[in-house]
C-alpha cells in the first residue's frame, strides 16, 4: 500500500459526484486509502471545455479509468466507476440507487466564474448544470436513502463581500425589535457564483421539507496539487489549471512566475479572499463525512483556512521566487471583473476546526514546493492561455469565443 493512513472509513459508502476533477479525485483517493468505499461519479464535461477551449492542465493527466485502474493495483483499493451526467435523471437514479451511497459528496458543477460569464450560453449551462443537478441529488436522497448525508461545495463567493462580518452560514439579526437567524445575505460575483446560491437556497429548502442531513461547504479558493495519494504514481497525478477562465488565482501567479510570465493583479488587487490547501479540502470533506449534520439541518461550514489579498499573494510568490533564480514581475492589468477592489473582510472559519481540521497554513515552504513543481512542468506552458479571457462588462449573447 502507498498511503500511511488508517482506515477510518470502516466501509462507509460515499459517492463523489465530480470525482474526475481537481478537489474530487484528490478526494476520492483520500477517502479510498481510508476505507471508505468510493463511488466516482463524472460526466467528463470539464476535460470536454478543455477540448472546445482549447485548454491544457499543467500536469499530464491519465484518462479516468487509467486513473481508476492504477489506483486499484496501486492500493489494492477498488473505486467504482460511472460515467454520466447528474442532469440525466434516468441515469443518476440508477447509480445512485446501485451504489446507496451513505454520503454522497456533490463536486459536480461548472466550476468556472469566467466560464459562466463567456456568452449567454454559457451562463444559462452554468445555471442549469449546476442548480438541476443538485435538484436531481435532493430527489434521490428523498426517494431512495432518506438517511444520506449530502456534503454540497459551495462557495466563499456566495457571500460576496459586505462591509461587516461573514458568518458561517446564518447572521442573527434584530429587526424593529424582534430577533432571528437567517441565511446570511448573499451578493454573488457571477453566474456562476450565483449558481451556488440557488443551490443553498434548495438545498435549505429540501433539508426542512424531506428531513434531509446536508452540510453546504462554503470553500475557499484552493491551491497546490499534491495530495499523498495522487503523487503515489504518475498516473495519478492531479489536474493544475492556470489558464485564464479554470486557472485560479495563487495557482495562476505560481506558474507565471515559473515561466516568467508577468503576475496578473486585476486591478488595485486589494480584493481578498479565503484561501486553503488541497490537503485541507480532502480533510475537510472526510471531517463532514464523519460528523454529519442532524436530519432537517442545512449546516453550513467556511471551509477555508487564511484569507489573502491578491496583491499579497502576488508579492508572496514574487519574493519566493527571487532565490530560485525567478526574476517575478507583478503587472496590474485592467480588472475584467466587475467587483471591490478594496474592501473590508473578515470571514468566520471556526466550525471544521472546532471538529479536528489541522490546516496547512501557506508557509514559504508550501510556495516554494508548488514553484518547484510548476518549473517541472514549465515547458508544458502554453503561453497564450495565461492571459485573463473573459470581460464581465461585455458577456456576448452570441456564441463567443473566450477572447476579451
Ligand atoms: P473541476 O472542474 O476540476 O471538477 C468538477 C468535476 O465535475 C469535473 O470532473 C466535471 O466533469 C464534473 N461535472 C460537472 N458537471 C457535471 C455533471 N452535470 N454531471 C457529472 N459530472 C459533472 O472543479 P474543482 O476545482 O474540482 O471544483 C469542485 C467543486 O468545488 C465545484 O463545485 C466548485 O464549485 C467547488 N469549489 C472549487 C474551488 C477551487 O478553487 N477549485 C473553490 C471553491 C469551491
Ligand atoms: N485574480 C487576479 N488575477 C488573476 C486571477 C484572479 O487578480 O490572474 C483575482 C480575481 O479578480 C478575484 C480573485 O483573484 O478577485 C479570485 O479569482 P479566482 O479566479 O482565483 O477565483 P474565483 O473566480 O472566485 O473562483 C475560484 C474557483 C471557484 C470557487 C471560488 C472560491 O474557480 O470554483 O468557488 O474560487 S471563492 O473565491 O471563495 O468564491
Amino acid at each position: 500500500n502507498t498511503v500511511s493512513a488508517t482506515r477510518d472509513g470502516k466501509g462507509t459508502k460515499v459517492m463523489i459526484i465530480g470525482g474526475d476533477g481537481y478537489c474530487g479525485w484528490a478526494t476520492a483517493l483520500h477517502l479510498s486509502a481510508r476505507g471508505y468505499s468510493v463511488c466516482i461519479l463524472d460526466n467528463l464535461c470539464r476535460r470536454e471545455f478543455d477540448m472546445q477551449l482549447g485548454l491544457e492542465t499543467l500536469t499530464p493527466i491519465a484518462s479516468v479509468h487509467d486513473r481508476v485502474k492504477r489506483w486499484g493495483e496501486v492500493s489494492a483499493q477498488n473505486i467504482h466507476l460511472e460515467i454520466g451526467d447528474l442532469c440525466d435523471w434516468d441515469f443518476f437514479s440508477d447509480a445512485f440507487r446501485n451504489f446507496a451511497p451513505d454520503a454522497v459528496v456533490h463536486f459536480g458543477e461548472q466550476r468556472s466564474a469566467p466560464y459562466s460569464m463567456i456568452d449567454r450560453q454559457r451562463a444559462v449551462f452554468t445555471q442549469h448544470n449546476n442548480v438541476i443537478g443538485t435538484i436531481n441529488v435532493l430527489f434521490a436522497i428523498k426517494e431512495f436513502k432518506p438517511d444520506c448525508h449530502l456534503v454540497k461545495l459551495g462557495t466563499m463567493g456566495e457571500y460576496g463581500t459586505p462591509n461587516i462580518d461573514i458568518e458561517e452560514g446564518y447572521l442573527t439579526v434584530t429587526h424593529n425589535g424582534r430577533t432571528d437567524t437567517l441565511p446570511y445575505p448573499k451578493q454573488a460575483g457571477s453566474f456562476y457564483h450565483l449558481s451556488k446560491v440557488h443551490d443553498s437556497h434548495n438545498i435549505l429548502f429540501a433539508a426542512r421539507a424531506w428531513k434531509i442531513a446536508a452540510t453546504d461547504l462554503n470553500q475557499g479558493i484552493v491551491y497546490g496539487v499534491r495530495t499523498e495519494e495522487t503523487m503515489a504514481d504518475p498516473l495519478l497525478i492531479n489536474r493544475y489549471d492556470y489558464d485564464g477562465i479554470f486557472g485560479t488565482a495563487l495557482n495562476r501567479f505560481v506558474v507565471q512566475a515559473a515561466v516568467g510570465h508577468p503576475i496578473t493583479v486585476y486591478g488595485k488587487g486589494g480584493q481578498t479572499r479565503g484561501f486553503l490547501d488541497i490537503r485541507d479540502t480532502v480533510r475537510c470533506i472526510q471531517i463532514a463525512i464523519d460528523n454529519p449534520a442532524a436530519k432537517g439541518e442545512m449546516r453550513v461550514f467556511n471551509q477555508f483556512t487564511e484569507q489573502f489579498s491578491v496583491r499579497d499573494i502576488a508579492d508572496l510568490v514574487k519574493r519566493l521566487g527571487a532565490p530560485m533564480g525567478l526574476n517575478a514581475e507583478i503587472i496590474q492589468i485592467p480588472n475584467p471583473r466587475v467587483e471591490a477592489e478594496e474592501h473590508y473582510y473578515n470571514a468566520k472559519h471556526a466550525k471544521l476546526e472546532e471538529l479536528g481540521l489541522q490546516p496547512h497554513l501557506l508557509g514559504d515552504s508550501m510556495i516554494d514546493s508548488l514553484l518547484e513543481f510548476a518549473i517541472r512542468y514549465k515547458d508544458r506552458v502554453r503561453m497564450e492561455l495565461i492571459k485573463p479571457a473573459v470581460d464581465w462588462r461585455k458577456t456576448p449573447v452570441t456564441s463567443g469565443t473566450a477572447k476579451a
